[in-house]
């Protein structure tokens, strides 16, 4: 009796162990629902309720979440690409054996045929933008990605994972332009795709009058730009559509995921960068500065860019049109996204991006296509375009950290000058002081010189005391105490600077630890006089023996010339 109880309870604690593990396994398989990742999110209101199909690992930050985006089931696939023949598609472009996989596209190849065409992906988002609402009337977009000879299996995935992950009412139409790749078929091929469109160019365009091409006959409201090699995410579409649609200023793009070239996996970016530039006008991912960090308690809000990568972003269409598209005299490939993320700040737009908002791209470390005129012409024809149409005297430094542009062909620009004065936009430095503060301008190379008048020499005395007394030593052997330094705005020794003491007639000028912020300490020459930037008074000796004080500019007097000698 003992022995049957015994073993009625180690058969029940068996089930129970058993029933626990198949419990948590079902709770943990994939859905076969095919559209649990893009629509039962949306409309969603809730902070705890769990969808179905996910396991999510809330933790304070950095969430990495352990949701997978759903394959569609078979009937699906069936509807989303109508009559087109996918197998036939694939096999007709295969890399052959031996063949470098690489050679073609500067990607793997043959990893990326192996992958299939709708591979689950992660959801890379941070947890909380599950639970974000969206508007139920959100407008549709035309779709829009211009290809020279991408591999078809990219371009493919590109397209339904478009179709599989985003709300169908929010498709319009995919607009493909063919940029004159050597095979028209898969043109042909692709337009029997339900919803796709493709144009193919008479001749190579680049990417900049391919886009224009598919923006001109697209018949959405809005356009969504993607390169030719993407995966788009979870809910990728309806947060930037939402933000378009509640200002149509606005211009976003995704957090851009990575897919990695060698073994296509879909990788996470950092939700913490941003796009910025050098003086080369070299594009960069660079780190949000802390302050705006600090400042972000909501990990889902947009971030503010100065500009963007370029390849996948959500403009207005009337919003496009009315700043003039794109430039359509650059060619090929480069620079248009700085020209376009210049032209959107300062004729009254801004560009973000949105972390709740995914896409995946192949990143390549070259090009794999040419360059009818060469890389290098051709970057530098666009970027001097960039610069000249909009940089206004800050070009110099494009063109110092760059002097082999100085004297390249560039076309004529006066279309674009029209274009700026027509949509009075805002100066270079209105966007270098609120729109990136953080670009740092070259120094001046500092060159020490003595501040003559007459034969006198500006000289500090102690601390912070200035007078005039008469020049000493002769180059090395000047002494520091008249040793001056003129870096636009400061005038400076060592770490000390030249400064008002008020902004009135009469001031005492005085030296204090520099700063470039500091309006007091703000100078520019005017002739032979130095001119306080912000009162506009000039530095005056007054007396030749006491300290020097700003007053009513008048270049001719004597006690206002000062001579700037460099020292050698
Ligand atoms: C980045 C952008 C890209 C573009 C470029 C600067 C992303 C993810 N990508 O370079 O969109 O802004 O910077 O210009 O931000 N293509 C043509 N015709 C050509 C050359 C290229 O149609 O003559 C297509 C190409 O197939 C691809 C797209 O243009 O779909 C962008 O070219 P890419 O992928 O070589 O540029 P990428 O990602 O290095
Ligand atoms: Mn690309």
């Amino acid at each position: 009796m003992r022995r049957i109880r015994a073993n009625a309870i180690a058969i029940l604690t068996v089930a129970w162990i058993l029933g626990t593990f198949y419990y948590l396994w079902q709770d943990n398989k994939p859905q076969s629902s095919p559209s649990s990742s893009a629509s039962q999110t949306r409309g969603r209101s809730h902070g705890q309720k769990v969808v179905p199909g996910r396991l999510e690992i809330h933790r304070d930050d950095r969430t990495i979440p352990l949701i997978v985006t759903q394959p569609p089931r078979t009937e699906q696939q069936g509807q989303l690409l109508g009559g087109f023949d996918e197998k036939a598609y694939l096999v007709g472009k295969q890399l052959k054996p031996g063949d470098d996989p690489y050679r073609e596209h500067a990607f793997n190849l043959q990893e990326s045929d192996r992958l299939g065409s709708e591979r689950a992906i992660r959801d890379t988002r941070h947890y909380r933008c599950a639970s974000l609402n969206y508007d139920t009337d959100l407008p549709a977009t035309s779709i829009i990605i211009t290809f020279h000879n991408e591999a078809r299996s990219t371009l493919l995935r590109t397209i339904k994972s478009v179709l599989m992950r985003s709300p169908p009412s929010l498709i319009q139409e995919i607009i493909l332009i063919d940029d004159f790749s050597s095979d028209p078929e898969d043109c042909q091929l692709l337009s029997q795709i339900p919803k796709v469109r493709c144009l193919r160019n008479g001749r190579r365009e680049g990417l900049i009058r391919s886009r224009v091409r598919g923006a001109n006959t697209a018949s959405a409201s809005i356009l969504t730009f993607l390169d030719s090699h993407c995966e788009v995410n979870t809910d990728w579409l309806q947060p930037m559509i939402q933000r378009v649609k509640e200002d149509h200023t606005r211009v976003v793009s995704p957090i851009i995921d990575v897919i990695s070239l060698d073994n296509f996996a879909y990788l996470a970016a950092s939700a913490d960068l941003r796009g910025g530039f050098d003086w080369s006008l070299h594009f960069k991912w660079e780190q949000i500065p802390i302050e705006q960090k600090m400042a972000r308690s909501d990990p889902t809000q947009p971030i503010r860019t100065p500009v963007i990568a370029g390849g996948i972003f959500v403009m207005d269409k009337s919003w496009f049109n009315h700043l003039g598209q794109y430039d359509t005299h650059m060619d090929i490939w480069g620079g248009e996204n700085f020209e376009l993320s210049f032209r959107v700040w300062m004729c009254g737009g801004s560009l973000e991006i949105l972390p709740c908002s995914r896409v995946g791209h192949v990143f390549r470390k070259r090009h794999p296509y040419d360059f009818p005129e060469g890389n290098a012409l051709t970057y530098i024809k666009n970027t001097r375009r960039a610069a000249e149409v909009w940089m206004d005297e800050y070009k110099q430094y494009y063109y110092s950290a760059r002097p082999s542009a100085q004297g390249k062909a560039f076309g004529s620009i006066a279309d674009r000058l029209t274009l700026r004065r027509k949509l009075n936009c805002k100066p270079f430095r209105w966007y270098m002081e609120n729109v990136y503060p953080e670009l740092r301008v070259p120094e001046q190379e500092a060159v020490s010189s003595v501040l003559k008048q007459g034969g006198l020499c500006l000289e500090t005395r102690g601390a912070d005391i200035l007078g005039l007394a008469e020049c000493r030593g002769i180059g090395a052997n000047r002494p520091q105490s008249q040793r001056w330094e003129l870096i636009e705005p400061l005038i400076r020794q060592q770490d000390l600077c030249l400064a008002i003491s008020a902004f009135t007639a009469g001031s005492k000028v005085k030296m204090e630890p520099c700063n470039t912020k500091e309006p007091r300490q703000k100078w520019k020459p005017k002739g032979t006089a130095l001119q306080h930037m912000v009162s506009g008074l000039c530095l005056d000796s007054q007396t030749p023996t006491g300290p020097p004080v700003i007053t009513q500019c008048r270049p001719q007097m004597a006690s206002q010339s000062w001579e700037p000698q460099v020292i050698t």
